[in-house]
């Protein structure tokens, strides 16, 4: 039925963007993203191809080859970008799946941009597969792809791993189209969350929704013709590539920068750092509530602990983030009027996205990593920061809502919605002694550093292809650990 060709790829990612971004110029330039990162080796490994948008509305490039992938373009065009991925993906999945931190808004015509949109992507990953190849297809946008890929190719493994939370069954409940979704993600072999809790959340409603039945890990999921297979869901906790961060932090460079960051803040005592996509779920606001209110009550004060917050551009144009960069920037403006000095900012505000390497000084600069998430899938900041302080010194901030909790369990774990708790905690950071930085960090790094994304990437595709043997017998294309 599908005779390999040369174009046809034994390992296909399928994500929402194409792992590069167009510059200017119209030259191609990989993107700085971690999934690029912890699937390069497997993309190398195998015959890799990669489907997806490459970023821009009605852009249209035919498929084309980027440092040994084969890329596959969808064309979205400017009304499928405003339906399928702000409307859909970004207003009403996103902050439903974060625990409806926002409200999420349910729109029949985004629904059917998603449904349609998922279909393109899906024929796109059909088309490019090789027989009995491996199909592993990335997140929330595409929720769809699974079963519409069964459809079009009952010989593929496919997998799905969702990067975002499951949300309680209480919540996705709400969801007009909750079938349909769960029967779309149930098309693959294995379905990966960042947390035992998501996985356990997805399989609650899969029994609450469909009464299908669940035993451990595997869901038996009915094929129509009497006989069932095993749906594989299961937490695979994502990670970074440790040793690239530990590497740059390094770097004379580096060090140098950091040194600099710390003078051009007028060489504060304490240096607190948050970075994040400007996104209401990561907790920016209740942060600065509680750094606000320390300053307020002199625990500290602006000439002696400054936070530099890095807020990156996102998805300006949903209105929950436009509003929430405006609540944001007037906090940050009345905080700094009333506390700054001539010499000194208790706010450094940046809103822009900023090189690794500038993130990495950064991260050497900080004394106190503040991540405060109120819902996160995982937080690779968290990590980044871990990876970075090679002197294992710096103090980690961690909020149990961020998945990253589940294995950080030496940082400073806190609930940012208890303000006081919050700025307990932040004190305690600020004034640790440099013993007990020293422990809690080793322990930290070990995690990271043995759970690194190549760990990651491994341990999912090794569930495929144990998928695969069990139901197929072992492929002659099996993209196996190196
Ligand atoms: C989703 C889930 C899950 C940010 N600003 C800059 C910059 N970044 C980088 C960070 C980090 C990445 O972007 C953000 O990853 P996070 O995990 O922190 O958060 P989301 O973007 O929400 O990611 C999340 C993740 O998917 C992976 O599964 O962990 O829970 O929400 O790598 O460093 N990088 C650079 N400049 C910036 O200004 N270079």
């Amino acid at each position: 039925m599908t005779t390999p060709t040369p174009e046809r790829a034994d390992f296909v990612v399928v994500a929402n963007r194409l792992p590069v971004d167009r510059a200017e110029n119209g030259e191609w330039r990989r993107s700085p993203g971690g999934l690029v990162t912890a699937l390069e080796p497997m993309m190398r490994r195998a015959d890799g191809a990669w489907v997806g948008w490459p970023g821009q509305a009605d852009l249209e490039v035919e498929p084309f080859e980027f440092e040994g992938t084969h890329l596959v373009p969808i064309v979205l065009s400017a009304e499928d970008v405003e339906l399928y991925y702000e409307g859909f993906s970004n207003d009403t999945i996103w902050p439903l799946y974060h625990d409806v931190i926002a409200a999420p808004r349910y729109s029949r015509v985004w629904w059917e941009s998603y449904v349609r949109v998922n279909q393109r992507f899906a024929e796109a990953a059909a088309e490019v597969a090789a027989e009995g190849a491996t199909i592993w297809v990335q997140d929330y946008q595409l929720q769809l792809v699974p079963k519409m890929l069964r459809e079009l190719r009952p010989d593929v493994t496919i997998g799905y791993f969702h990067h975002i939370p499951f949300p309680a069954y209480g919540l996705y409940s709400q969801l007009p189209w909750r079938r349909q979704v769960l029967e779309g993600l149930l098309g693959a072999d294995v379905i990966g969350f960042q947390r035992v809790a998501d996985a356990g959340n997805f399989a609650r409603a899969v029994r609450r929704q469909l009464r299908y039945d669940t035993k451990a890990s595997g869901i038996s999921v009915p094929m129509g013709d009497g006989r069932t297979r095993i749906a594989l869901a299961k937490a695979f906790p994502i990670s970074i590539d440790a040793e690239s961060y530990a590497e740059l932090a390094r770097s004379p460079e580096v060090q140098a920068r950091a040194r600099e960051i710390r003078e051009g803040l007028g060489n504060p005592r304490k240096i607190l750092l948050g970075v994040d996509r400007l996104d209401y779920t990561k907790g920016i606001r209740h942060r600065m509530k509680a750094f606000g209110e320390l300053l307020t009550d002199h625990k500290v004060d602006a000439s002696d602990v400054t936070l530099v917050q890095v807020a990156s551009p996102s998805r300006e144009r949903v209105v929950a983030y436009a509003q929430l960069r405006d609540e944001i920037e007037l906090t940050v403006g009345r905080i700094n009027g009333t506390f700054d000095t001539m010499g000194h900012t208790a706010i450094r505000y940046l809103h822009h996205g900023y090189p690794r390497e500038e993130m990495v000084a950064l991260f050497l600069a900080a004394d106190v990593m503040l991540v405060t998430a109120l819902r996160d899938g995982m937080n690779l900041v968290a990590k980044e920061y871990v990876a970075s302080r090679i002197d294992n010194r710096g103090v980690l901030v961690l909020s149990e809502f961020a998945g990253a909790a589940d294995e950080l369990g030496s940082a400073l774990l806190i609930n940012p919605h208890d303000i006081v708790g919050l700025k307990d905690t932040i004190m305690r950071a600020i004034e640790m002694p440099g013993a007990e930085q020293g422990r809690r960090m080793r322990s930290l790094r070990r995690r990271v550093f043995e759970h690194d994304v190549e760990a990651w990437s491994q341990s999912f595709v090794a569930a495929l292809d144990a998928a695969r043997r069990r139901d197929r017998g072992p492929g002659p294309r099996e993209v196996a650990p190196a």
